[in-house]
């Protein structure tokens, strides 16, 4: 059998070295020079624990090799990204031009299998352009959706051992789809049609946008009532029934905060909380921002002078090093404006960056007299809560577990 997979990124690639590691033969393709050459070296180009080694020993062995042209293969998945155009609307057109790729190497008994997460009725779409091109393999190919699930900094443990959900044109799609999966997977593997896999996935990522919007409106409520939205969430979750998530400086990333525009998109007028979750969750960026000029504002009344401020995180969540989406690094921007004077700016995943000086954070804690605090690292748990400094801790470092 040979795996041919469409796109090596976050997703594409760990998944491509998971499958080669079981000695099973697989073509890597990305239209990434680089990307190409990078893996075919071995080596890899983005940072996920684990995911050096891995591809090391799959290229190493000969099972994975990497090109910018597709071939003839056995089972080929669309594994590239569906970015947003206009107005949060979805941008099928990384899915569409993969596919298009492929169409030509397609042959009879084939499986063609989307990953990338996609508007409901895409598999549908890309079936049709593929039987128009191709009639012939109309009723010859299996097809189906089977969404991404796992979480970056995780991604290798996840990929063996997260349920999937496995949603084929046809019975027989899916039943193929399932035995590709069977390969490398370890957990459960469920059969459902292709619209209701792909609508899965956009809600998995929605209700856990919606959850948090929660959590961050009442960060909000608990700011104005004086109390400790920490405390709370940690008190209202010892009733049985209760699980609610942690408000931070918004949301970030290239799902969460993507994922639930798809079906406000397609479906505004029925979407309402979905709407209102993602408002809710980028004004919390924006509160914190404004939160933050005002406490600036106070200090230099009150003190005669500027105050020096340190934001600590800017990786869109903790222990990784994605700026991708990240509100920390709007919530910095905003503030700073164009200014560096005044502000030091910490990310510990990270050693430079092309608009903010990267300071090391013991120092940054020690000098500043703002602290804010807009991403949970682990390093930054092991600092003392120091009274004389004015402490915003919009992450919940210093919350008592
Ligand atoms: N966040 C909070 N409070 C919380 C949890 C998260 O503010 O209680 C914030 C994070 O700081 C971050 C954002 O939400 O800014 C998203 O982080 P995340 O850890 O919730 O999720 P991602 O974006 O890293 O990965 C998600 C996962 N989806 C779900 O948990 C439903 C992952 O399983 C998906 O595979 C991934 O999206 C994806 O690729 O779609």
């Amino acid at each position: 059998m040979l795996v041919q997979f469409i796109g090596l990124g976050y997703i594409g690639l760990p998944t491509a070295a998971v499958v080669a590691q079981k000695g099973i033969r697989v073509h890597g393709v990305d239209v990434n020079t680089h990307v190409v050459e990078t893996i075919n070296r071995g080596e890899i180009h983005i940072v996920e624990q684990g995911l050096e080694g891995v591809v090391r020993e799959s290229v190493g062995k000969g099972w994975f090799t990497a090109s910018t042209v597709p071939v003839v293969a056995d089972v080929h998945l669309v594994v590239v990204p569906t970015p947003f155009k206009g107005v949060h609307e979805p941008d099928i057109s990384f899915v569409e031009a993969a596919t298009r790729t492929l169409i030509p190497f397609l042959k009879e008994g084939d499986t063609f299998i989307i990953e990338s997460t996609s508007p409901v009725g895409t598999t549908e779409q890309m079936a049709g352009l593929i039987f128009r091109e191709r009639p012939e393999l109309e009723g010859r190919i299996y097809v189906a959706y089977c969404p991404e699930r796992v979480l970056p900094g995780n991604v290798l443990y996840e990929l063996i051992y997260n349920d999937r959900v496995i949603g084929g044109l046809n019975d027989a799609s899916t039943e193929k789809a399932k035995e590709f999966y069977k390969t490398f997977v370890e957990g459960e593997l469920y059969g459902t049609n292709a619209r209701t896999a792909e609508m899965c996935k956009l809600t998995e990522n929605s209700s856990r946008d919606v959850q948090i919007a929660f959590a961050n409106e009442l960060s909000l409520i608990c700011d104005k009532a004086g109390i400790n939205v920490w405390e709370l969430i940690a008190l209202a979750n010892k009733h049985p029934r209760v699980n609610i998530l942690q408000p931070g400086a918004g949301v970030g990333g290239h799902c969460i905060a993507v994922d639930p525009w798809f079906l406000v998109s397609e479906y505004p007028r029925e979407s309402k909380l979905i709407t209102t979750g993602r408002e809710v969750n980028n004004y919390k960026s924006f509160w914190c921002a404004e939160k933050i000029r005002g406490v600036m504002l106070e200090f230099e009344l009150k003190q005669g002078r500027k105050p020096l401020t340190a934001f600590m995180g800017l990786a869109f969540k903790p222990n990784i090093d994605d700026l991708r989406e990240s509100p920390a690094k709007y919530i910095a921007q905003k503030v700073m404006q164009s200014e560096q004077n005044n502000f030091m700016v910490v990310e510990p995943n990270i050693r430079e960056h092309s608009v903010f000086k990267i300071s090391e954070y013991k120092d940054a804690y020690e000098r500043a007299d703002i602290v804010v605090f807009l991403v949970a690292h682990d390093e930054f748990k092991g600092l003392e809560y120091r009274e004389d400094k004015v402490i915003l801790d919009f992450a919940g470092v210093f919350k008592k577990e």
